[in-house]
């Protein structure tokens, strides 16, 4: 116990500071110091806490009414929304529906603004009511985060989101049929100009059919840049374009910054372009896309793909406009480095002077040298070409060096001292080193089997270094138990050098029990500056503009017109008016709802029982419902959000009259 008393001892020592010491004029009768350390000490001992527990506790405890300094947006993963996490407390904030229908948000429930958002991301038609998000990425300016947005990808059915931060809504998916998967998404060049969405498993560009034994000539990768209109907060399709990739599995990408701005990096693996088939007598995929030593680090220099773009040098498929791989190796604006066995993970360095690449086969991370590589890239250096003709440098040429820091490791992020932190999936540690002196430090355990990690705008030009999250795919022992399918562990490490001896410190375990979210971005909280309300009433949080159809108060009416039936509405504790909505079987209903709250988190709900609608009515929010009023009877209307005192109160009814 020698440790907790110390512990309690310095816990008291902070207590008389805190009250202006024992002999100062203000000082309360008896020992405020020692019986503030006797109750640590002895809830230390109830608990069964040590020294390094409190001190974990202490450094993310945050007491009631204080805020968090950081927020962290992490991929829901299956569950295709966004978790926002307050570091370092590890609070959930908020569940954002992206690729999904989200109820409690009523995003998807039958307001048409957020169906058309929705709509965005069908593929071949089809609702897609999951997604496999990966990647979430903010918004940057000269390659720091912005705080205006955040972009998230879809491996599964491929997609990309763009979230408003000013409400933390998304405004829109776009579903490229070009690409039939993709993984290396969402990443941002340093300005926002292009949202990065790469493809993973090669198939024919444009959603086109060919035998899988026609691997090598008809499937394709592809690179796409979705451009983006900072003003409108939109992707705009119709400047977005592609470079074609060869039938490898582009993997992880990055833009580069600073000195590589303009250049965008992506690693791959199975560049031995195996494709299964294992009752057709080949290899599984999982050996035969692991027989080479090397893969290939796909550099792009995307200034120039932009140009040639705007020279016309593009052919147009599904719609998309794209470089063809005879124009890029004409053009050399794609080139290749090796990458050492199962390259996973590609991740700029602060500086944009260099590039990690991990290797979840491999106990390096490997360290390469953008300025070498372009060097190398200008004066056509290569030393073999691949079958598509693109060149490939010679691996010892393109290197700074290589770091031993474990076996497995996969993803880098950075501190503001010079240190990287590797994630190390086999030997499930994080292993901090030195990306400029190529030296390894320490390294800290991780509970179970770390994927990414995220460290405080540890992607950007200027990271923050203080916080870390270890994103654990497996839990085993680290929660209740909850049957089979266990939740996935987010850790919380302590990098800012204050543990001790400067020492790594595991801080906090968080289930995260939707989804194996991959990725997380960690943003500074004061630079997003969210509304309070929306202002005036009437906003569609979708335009982020007076809907059309905004009702004002006291012109609340219901009116038939061109064979449909508008219901102007209005929310306001503890009504709605029109209260009673009288219809009949068959018609078709538009119902335009506008709340006229203006106070902060006054938010009412809205539905009509067994009608499948939902809406959450933020303070000023309105929103579109429009349906045929098929089912005949007689349906309570009610608010379904604990507005007020009179909140089972605040309903009414629909009724449908029988044909
Ligand atoms: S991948 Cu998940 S652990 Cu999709 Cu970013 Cu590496
Ligand atoms: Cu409005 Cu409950």
């Amino acid at each position: 116990m020698r440790h907790s008393c110390s512990l309690a001892a310095l816990l008291g020592a902070a207590l008389l500071a805190a009250c202006g010491g024992p002999a100062g004029p203000t000082a309360p009768a008896g020992n405020p110091g020692a019986s503030g350390g006797a109750g640590v000490a002895s809830l230390m001992k109830a608990r069964g806490l040590s020294e390094a527990d409190v001190t974990a506790a202490l450094k993310t405890y945050v007491p009631s009414g204080k805020k968090d300094e950081y927020y962290t947006f992490a991929s829901g993963g299956h569950g295709g929304n966004l978790i926002v996490i307050g570091v370092p407390s590890m609070r959930i904030l908020k569940y954002i529906g992206v690729f999904t229908p989200e109820p409690w948000q009523g995003y998807g429930y039958g307001d048409t603004s957020s169906q058309e958002v929705l709509d965005g991301g069908k593929r071949n038609g089809k609702d897609m009511t999951w997604g496999d998000m990966h990647h979430p990425a903010f918004s940057e300016t000269n390659g720091s985060y912005d705080g205006q947005f955040i972009f998230a990808n879809d491996k599964a059915n491929p997609r990309v989101a763009v979230v408003d931060l000013k409400d933390f809504v998304t405004t829109q998916i776009v579903a490229s049929p070009l690409i039939q998967s993709e993984h290396g998404a969402t990443f941002v060049t340093p300005n926002t100009d292009y949202v990065i969405e790469t493809s993973q498993y090669p198939a024919p560009l444009g959603d086109t059919y060919a035998d899988v034994t026609e691997f090598n000539d008809k499937y394709r990768g592809a690179m796409i840049f979705h451009k983006f209109d900072r003003s409108k907060g939109r992707i705009i399709p119709e400047e977005s374009w592609a470079i074609e990739l060869p039938p490898y599995m582009q993997d992880l990408a990055d833009a580069g910054k600073l000195v590589s701005d303009g250049y965008a990096f992506c690693n791959s693996i199975n560049t031995e372009r195996a494709w299964g088939g294992i009752l057709e007598g080949n290899p599984p995929l999982e050996s035969g896309s692991t027989k080479n030593d090397m893969d290939y680090m796909h550099i792009i220099n995307w200034k120039a793909a932009e140009a040639l773009v705007k020279a016309g040098k593009t052919t147009t498929i599904a719609g998309m406009k794209v470089i063809s791989l005879k124009t890029a190796v004409d053009e050399n604006i794609l080139a290749f480095t090796p990458e050492p066995k199962s390259p996973h993970g590609l991740d700029v360095t602060p500086d944009g002077a260099a590039m990690v690449v991990g290797g979840k086969l491999d106990t390096h991370a490997t360290v390469y040298d953008f300025a070498k590589i372009k060097a190398l890239m200008d004066a056509k250096t290569y030393e073999s070409r691949d079958p598509y003709g693109i060149g490939i440098m010679k691996f010892e040429d393109t290197i700074r060096g290589q770091v031993e820091i474990g076996l497995g490791p996969l993803h880098t992020q950075f501190d503001d001292k010079g240190n990287a932190y590797t994630s190390i999936f086999i030997e499930t540690k994080v292993a901090k080193w030195n990306w400029k002196e190529l030296k390894m430090i320490e390294k800290i355990s991780t509970n179970y089997n770390i994927g990414h990690l995220v460290a405080a705008e540890g992607d950007t030009v200027d990271p923050d270094g203080k916080y870390l999250i270890a994103m654990n795919k497996w839990a085993l022992d680290r929660f209740l138990p909850v049957g089979p399918l266990l939740p996935q562990n987010f850790q919380l490490i302590d990098i800012g050098g204050e543990g001790a001896g400067g020492k790594m410190q595991l801080l906090y375990d968080m289930p995260l029990p939707l989804g194996e979210p991959h990725n997380a971005q960690m943003i500074k909280a004061d630079k997003i500056k969210a509304f309070e309300v929306y202002s005036p009433v009437g906003i569609d949080p979708i335009t982020k503009k007076p809907d059309p159809f905004t009702v004002e108060g006291g012109k609340e009416r219901i009116e038939k017109k061109d064979g449909v039936t508008h219901v102007y509405m209005t929310a306001i504790r503890s009504h709605f008016t029109p209260d009673i909505v009288k219809v009949k079987q068959g018609d078709k209903v538009a119902l335009h709802l506008t709340s006229l709250e203006q106070a902060h988190d006054a938010t009412h709900g809205f539905t009509i029982d067994s009608y499948n609608l939902h809406a959450s009515l933020e303070p000023g929010k309105h929103v579109n419902f429009e349906f045929v009023a098929d089912k005949p009877g007689v349906f309570p209307l009610y608010c379904t959000e604990f507005c007020s005192a009179l909140h089972l109160e605040m309903a009414g009814y629909f009724l449908v009259e029988p044909k």
